[in-house]
C-alpha cells in the first residue's frame, strides 16, 4: 500500500453511496489508488431527492485537508461538492498551500435531482478563485451553461463553451505553465454520450454508446474521481478521460 499514489477528494458525504465522497472512494479504490477524503457537508439523500444538507465548517474543513495530506503530498486532488463560500475560501487557502501536480473540478453547482449543492452567493469566489487552480475541468450541459453564460445543448455549443471556459480561466490564472484541459460531458445529450474536450490546443471528442434505462446519480463524481486517479497513475488527459469513460460505461451498465 506505500508505494500507492494518493488521491484527494474534497466532497461532500452521501451516506447512501449513490454519489458524494462514498462514490469517490470506491472509484479510487476500483482504480488502485489510496483514497483520502476531506468532507465538505454531510447530506442525506436517496434516488428520490437530497432530504438535508449540513455543511461543514472551514475550520473543520481545513482540518481534515491538513491531516489528510500530513503523510505526504496527493499525486492528484479531485473537487466535487463545496457547499458554501467558507468552503470555498478553505478550499482556497488549502491549494495555495499544496503542490498537487493535478486538480480534478467537477463544478457541482445542483444534486441531479435539482437541489442546490452550492451556495448562490460563492459562485463569483468560486469561477474567479478557486477553477484557476484546476488543471481538470469537468461541466456536464446545465453547468457548462452557467460557466460560459450560453445554452450548451450539442456538440458545437459544448465545442464553444468549453473553448469560452478555458479562456476565462486562462485568463483569470495570470501567468502559469499548468496545463489545463476543459472537458464537458454529453451524458444528457440525446444519442450517444460524448464528451468534448479542449486543452488549449486542440478540441477531441469522446463518444460512448447510450445504454438504454435511468442514468443512476453520481456519474459525475464517479468520472472526476476516475480521471484524478488515471492521472495520478501517470496518464495524459486524453488516456485518463478514456479510460474514466470506459470505467463509468461498465458502471452504469453494471446498474441496469
Ligand atoms: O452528483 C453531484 C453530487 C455531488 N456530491 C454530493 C452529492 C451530489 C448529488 O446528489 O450529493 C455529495
Amino acid at each position: 500500500m506505500s508505494d500507492h499514489k494518493i488521491v484527494l477528494a474534497i466532497a461532500g458525504s452521501d451516506p447512501s453511496g449513490g454519489a458524494g465522497a462514498q462514490a469517490d472512494l470506491r472509484v479510487l479504490s476500483d482504480m488502485g489508488v489510496k483514497g483520502v477524503s476531506a468532507i465538505t457537508a454531510i447530506t442525506a439523500q436517496d434516488d428520490e431527492s437530497v432530504l438535508a444538507i449540513h455543511p461543514t465548517s472551514a475550520d473543520i474543513l481545513t482540518q481534515q485537508l491538513s491531516t489528510a495530506c500530513k503523510g505526504a503530498v496527493p499525486d492528484a486532488i479531485k473537487i466535487g461538492m463545496v457547499a458554501t463560500q467558507t468552503n470555498v475560501r478553505a478550499i482556497i487557502w488549502f491549494l495555495g498551500h499544496t503542490k498537487s501536480a493535478h486538480v480534478v473540478i467537477d463544478p457541482v453547482l445542483h444534486s441531479s435531482t435539482g437541489t442546490p449543492l452550492l451556495e448562490t452567493k460563492a459562485l463569483a469566489m468560486y469561477r474567479q478563485q478557486l477553477l484557476p487552480f484546476a488543471t481538470v475541468i469537468t461541466p456536464n450541459l446545465m453547468e457548462a451553461s452557467v460557466l460560459a453564460g450560453m445554452q450548451v445543448n450539442t456538440i458545437e455549443t459544448m465545442t464553444t463553451a468549453a473553448k469560452n471556459i478555458h479562456g476565462d480561466t486562462i485568463k483569470l490564472r495570470g501567468a502559469s505553465d499548468k496545463p489545463l484541459a476543459v472537458v464537458i460531458k454529453g451524458g444528457h445529450l440525446e444519442g450517444d454520450a460524448v464528451d468534448v474536450l479542449f486543452d488549449g490546443q486542440e478540441v477531441r471528442t469522446f463518444a460512448a454508446p447510450r445504454i438504454a434505462g435511468p442514468s443512476p446519480r453520481g456519474t459525475g463524481c464517479r468520472f472526476s474521481s476516475a480521471i484524478a486517479a488515471r492521472l495520478a497513475l501517470g496518464d495524459d488527459i486524453g488516456a485518463a478521460v478514456s479510460a474514466a469513460k470506459g470505467y463509468l460505461s461498465a458502471y452504469i451498465s453494471r446498474k441496469q
